[in-house]
Order: C-alpha cells, then sequence, then structure tokens
C-alpha cells in the first residue's frame, strides 16, 4: 500500500496493527476486534484483497458440483432452519435406490457430490455407510463430501462408538471430505438459543480433528448476520485458526449468511451488504492459515457474491445444478440455484480475475 493511500484510508489508531498485517505477520483477538471496530470497508477489503491475491493469484476457483440432500426429517430443533419437515409441511426421506439413480443421472462432468441433510431419528450407520459405497460404485471417481460433525456426532451415540470409529468406517466405505455445516456459532451463550441440542463448539471441532489425522479433510463454517456480537464472530474465527495450526485440515472457510424467512427466527432483520464484506474480509484477514475463503453463493445471491470477489473470497460453490432446498427455503434469492460457467466467468472478469474449474484439492481442471 503507498504511503499515500496509507494517509487516507489508516487512521493513526490502527497503523501498527495495518503494518502488521501488510507484513503478513498474525494478529490477535485485541487487534483483530480493534481493526473490526474502527477501519472502514474499504480499508478491510484492501488488506484481505492483498493476502487473497497473495495466497491465489488471479484465480476464482470454482467447482463442479450437486448436492444430495437425503431427508428433511430430523431430531434437532435449531431455530435458523427452514428445512426440516416440521416446518415445510412434506416430509420426505430418500431411499438408497433413489440416491443411486441421483448419482447416475447426475452430470457426469461433476466432479463433487456434497451430501447433508436431517439428522433422521431411525436412520442408522449401516445406512450412512451404504449410501457412500453405493455413490463409490456408481461413480468412482467422484469426489464425495458428505455428513457435517452433527450427523458424525448423532452416528457415534446411536452406535455407541467414538466419532473416529465413524470416521474410520466412512473412510474406509470412500468418503473423501467433511462439509463445514453444524458449525452455526461456536459461542455456548448463543448456542443455547438457535441450536440448543446439538453438539457444541468442543464436539465439532474435536470431529474435525479427528477426520484431519485420518487424512479426511473439510470445511469450517460460520452462521453470522442473526444475534452473534464481533467479539464472538472473532472468537469463533480463531478456534478454527487454531485447531488449523494443529491439523492442516481445513480447506476452506466459508461464511454462511442468516437467512430469516420460514424459520423461528424470522424477527431478525437480515444483515447488511456492509456487514456481509467485512465478515469476509476479517475471516480472510485472520485466517492466514486457511489457503481458502469461499462464498456460498446461492445464498448471498449472485451480485453480492460478486462483490465478495474483492473482499477476500477466492472460492465459489459451485454450479450445484439445482439440487438444494437448504436455502430457497430460507429466503435466499436463487429458487432455483445453478450458475453458468459463463456467470462464473464473467463475475470473475467483472473483478479482474480468471474463473478456473478445480478438483477437490483446488487444482485446475482442463477440460
Ligand atoms: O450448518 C441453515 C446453515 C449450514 C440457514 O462445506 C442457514 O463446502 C443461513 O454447511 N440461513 C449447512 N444459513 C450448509 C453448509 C455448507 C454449505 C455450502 C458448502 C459447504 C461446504 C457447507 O447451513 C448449517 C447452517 O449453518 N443454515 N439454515 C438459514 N436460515
Amino acid at each position: 500500500m503507498t504511503e499515500e493511500l496509507k494517509k487516507m484510508l489508516v487512521p493513526d489508531e490502527l497503523s501498527a496493527v495495518v503494518e502488521k498485517i501488510l507484513q503478513g505477520k498474525r494478529i490477535d483477538r485485541e487487534e483483530a476486534l480493534q481493526l473490526i471496530k474502527i477501519a472502514s470497508p474499504g480499508l478491510l477489503g484492501l488488506l484481505a484483497d492483498k493476502i487473497r491475491s497473495e495466497k491465489n493469484g488471479a484465480y476464482v476457483w470454482y467447482v463442479h458440483n450437486f448436492h444430495i440432500e437425503p431427508t428433511n426429517i430430523c431430531i434437532h430443533r435449531c431455530k435458523f432452519c427452514a428445512f426440516r419437515s416440521e416446518i415445510t409441511g412434506d416430509a420426505w426421506e430418500l431411499s438408497l435406490e433413489e440416491i443411486r439413480e441421483i448419482v447416475s443421472n447426475a452430470d457426469r462432468s461433476a466432479g463433487e457430490v456434497h451430501i447433508t441433510g436431517g439428522v433422521h431419528p431411525d436412520r442408522d450407520l449401516e445406512y450412512y455407510i451404504r449410501l457412500i459405497r453405493l455413490i463409490r460404485e456408481v461413480r468412482p471417481d467422484l469426489h464425495i463430501k458428505a455428513y457435517s460433525a452433527v450427523e458424525i456426532d448423532d452416528m457415534a451415540q446411536r452406535a455407541g462408538v467414538a466419532p473416529r470409529e465413524i470416521l474410520v468406517q466412512l473412510k474406509e466405505a470412500g468418503l473423501d471430505a467433511l462439509p463445514g455445516g453444524g458449525a452455526e456459532i461456536f459461542a455456548p451463550e448463543l448456542r443455547k438459543v438457535i441450536c440448543p441440542d446439538k453438539t457444541d463448539a468442543a464436539g465439532y471441532l474435536a470431529i474435525h480433528r479427528d477426520a484431519h489425522k485420518l487424512g479426511i479433510f473439510s470445511n469450517a463454517t460460520m452462521l453470522y448476520g442473526h444475534f452473534e456480537n464481533w467479539e464472538q464472530r472473532i472468537d469463533h474465527i480463531l478456534k478454527v485458526r487454531d485447531l488449523q495450526d494443529e491439523t492442516g485440515g481445513f480447506k476452506a472457510f466459508i461464511p454462511l449468511k442468516f437467512r430469516r424467512m420460514n424459520n423461528s427466527m424470522s424477527e431478525i432483520e437480515e444483515g447488511s451488504l456492509v456487514d456481509d464484506l467485512r465478515v469476509f474480509a476479517i475471516s480472510r484477514i485472520l485466517l492466514d492459515n486457511v489457503d481458502h475463503i469461499k462464498a456460498y453463493w446461492p445464498m448471498l445471491g449472485k451480485s453480492v457474491t460478486g462483490l465478495l470477489l474483492g473482499f477476500g473470497v477466492d472460492d465459489i460453490d459451485g454450479t450445484i445444478n439445482d439440487s438444494t432446498q437448504i436455502y430457497s427455503r430460507a429466503g435466499a434469492e436463487e429458487k432455483n440455484p445453478v450458475m453458468t460457467v459463463t456467470e462464473f466467468e464473467a463475475m470473475s472478469v467483472g473483478q479482474g480475475r480468471k474463473a478456473v474449474l478445480r478438483n477437490a484439492d483446488y487444482q485446475e481442471i482442463v477440460l
């Protein structure tokens, strides 16, 4: 950053912390709080963009994927959920045969499947293992990212074994990675309110730690824009950073913006665009050990996603192919989410960047 730009953008009280970030040094909790309380979105964006470009150059990664949501029947009562059967009024559960058909009919060029859904009261470990096996059978090449830590925790409790044992068996069946769902916000006082009956921060992190140690990598998420404050957001991000120091197993961090329709938190106003920019930028600045900040566009909308490319985002999930309902029900703009390659390209060019189709290891796929 030139001296002239610094004078314009950096208030005196932030000059030390900004200097640290510009030199590639890690900032701590107090410095992060000071930064977020004072810095303009413009300054946060510049800092995040610098880090983003050092890690990922001009690339905007995207993945050709589809989702399978095996059921919306769920034992949990998360207040933000618009997907659970009692709320939608139409319970469904896919049989293994139906799932086989979905996978057989999926676009052969899709490289990744993302599987997550309700925690069904009657499904046991055998079902979850058979599901992974059958996908492996139909598409040996497909990257299988399946079952959030909450689902793994449920399988472990039901089977009466440690989560690590579940992960060993799922890996043996063909599981490649865990999605980041279920993190919500780690602060226990908020979990008590928004998702009282599911595994806590320690449980979520322990499952990701076990997975990483078994060679199953994963993503981490944070649900933001509801009751949480900046202290709670920063503590959440720093817990992810601490575990990443230990294992290195997180591929991406995904801030998930709370959407308010059709759930028990509809009285909350959704956060502003400026808040989105600040959350993504501070995530990029703090997570110096996580390579990718992902925007999950079906919930953010395409224009906000395009803007976030300038605030730390290097990865956009994904082509999706109209296969997820979790967000359309909660009020996301995209009712039938599909993003075409042409759209990824236009969005990236709009930010002076290049859209690159990736595999799960963030290597370019040349078609
Ligand atoms: O844990 C549910 C969130 C998550 C709402 O790992 C909501 O690549 C906003 O984790 N408003 C599940 N958010 C989805 C998820 C995910 C998505 C995309 C990619 C990856 C990945 C993971 O969805 C839940 C919860 O935090 N969520 N309801 C809502 N009303």
